[in-house]
């Protein structure tokens, strides 16, 4: 079969290692063969996500903090002076405090849930913001979301919270880019095993329930997911925006 995103250049944020959603993502927009950018939040991760980089066969790859708005200032020049236009954006990024994700959801602070809604919401409008003059022929812009924006889920909390602001950027953004075809939607994830999902209490229990309940009775891989986006960033794709797409087994369609 020809490949998907033959020749499209596709920027990935949220990569810090091999469990990441991103990393799954952007093995296969290689493997669709497509020319990846990746960045890396900081320092920290520079070694290891240029490691990476070097093995998925990535173009380039860029520091950026997306709390830092000359980090993103930066990123949007260095997209816009390269050759082609950019075609895909995956936002691959959360983080709230851990404390938030533990105790009562009443009891979060304004700081922690500021910096909840700063990481994993604004920053989509501040990404999209730099990225969009960088793709002069239209494309495809994705983020991550989980079932917690619209359901309870214990401990999520003040990321359940960020996520509903989340998707509702999805549709205000899609509303506003879509005369220039660019498109922007969410996947809705189900549970998955990344570094972002270790020490939640109870999580495999979590995924047992998915096991148990989901019409496909299997829990999500991150590969179920990475198809999607690529789907989503293909001109399959060309006729979806603002939506939320749930890649999650089945998961949310079950009552009792
Ligand atoms: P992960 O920990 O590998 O990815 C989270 C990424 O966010 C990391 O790469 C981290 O560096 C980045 N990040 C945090 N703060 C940042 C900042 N200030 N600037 C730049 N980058 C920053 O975990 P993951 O599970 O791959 O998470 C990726 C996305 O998928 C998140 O949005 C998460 O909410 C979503 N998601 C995860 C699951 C799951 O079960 N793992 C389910 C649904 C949705
Ligand atoms: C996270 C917390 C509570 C319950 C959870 C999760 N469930 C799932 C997740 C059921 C699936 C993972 N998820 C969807 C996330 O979006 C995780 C975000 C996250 C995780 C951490 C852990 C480490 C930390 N801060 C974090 N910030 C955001 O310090």
């Amino acid at each position: 079969m020809s490949q998907l995103l033959q020749g499209k250049s596709a920027l990935v944020l949220g990569l810090a290692n091999r469990w990441s959603i991103a990393y799954t993502i952007a093995k296969a927009y290689r493997r669709e063969g497509a020319n990846v950018i990746l960045t890396y939040q900081g320092e920290r991760q520079k070694v290891t996500v240029e490691e990476l980089a070097e093995e998925l066969g990535a173009s380039r790859v860029l520091s950026c903090d997306v709390t830092q708005q000359a980090d993103l200032d930066r990123l949007s020049e260095i997209l816009r002076a390269e050759g082609e236009p950019l075609r895909a954006v995956v936002h691959s990024i959360a983080f709230a405090n851990k404390e938030d994700l533990s105790r009562p959801f009443l009891e979060t602070s304004r700081d922690g849930y500021l910096l909840a809604q700063e990481i994993s919401s604004y920053s989509l409008v501040a990404v999209a913001r730099a990225v969009a003059p960088a793709m002069a022929q239209g494309g495809s812009i994705i983020t991550l979301s989980y079932l917690g924006a619209t359901r309870v889920m214990t401990n999520y909390n003040v990321m359940g919270v960020a996520k509903a602001a989340l998707e509702a950027c999805v549709r205000y953004l899609a509303s506003e880019l879509g005369p220039q075809n660019i498109r922007v939607n969410a996947i809705s994830a189900g549970p998955i095993k990344t570094a972002s999902a270790r020490g939640i209490k109870d999580f495999s229990k979590i995924l047992d329930r998915v096991t148990e309940t989901a019409p496909l009775r299997r829990p999500t891989e991150a590969g179920e997911v990475a198809d999607t986006a690529v789907f989503l960033a293909s001109d399959l794709g060309r006729g979806v925006t603002g939506n939320v797409l749930f890649v999650d087994s089945g998961y949310q369609v079950m009552g009792f």
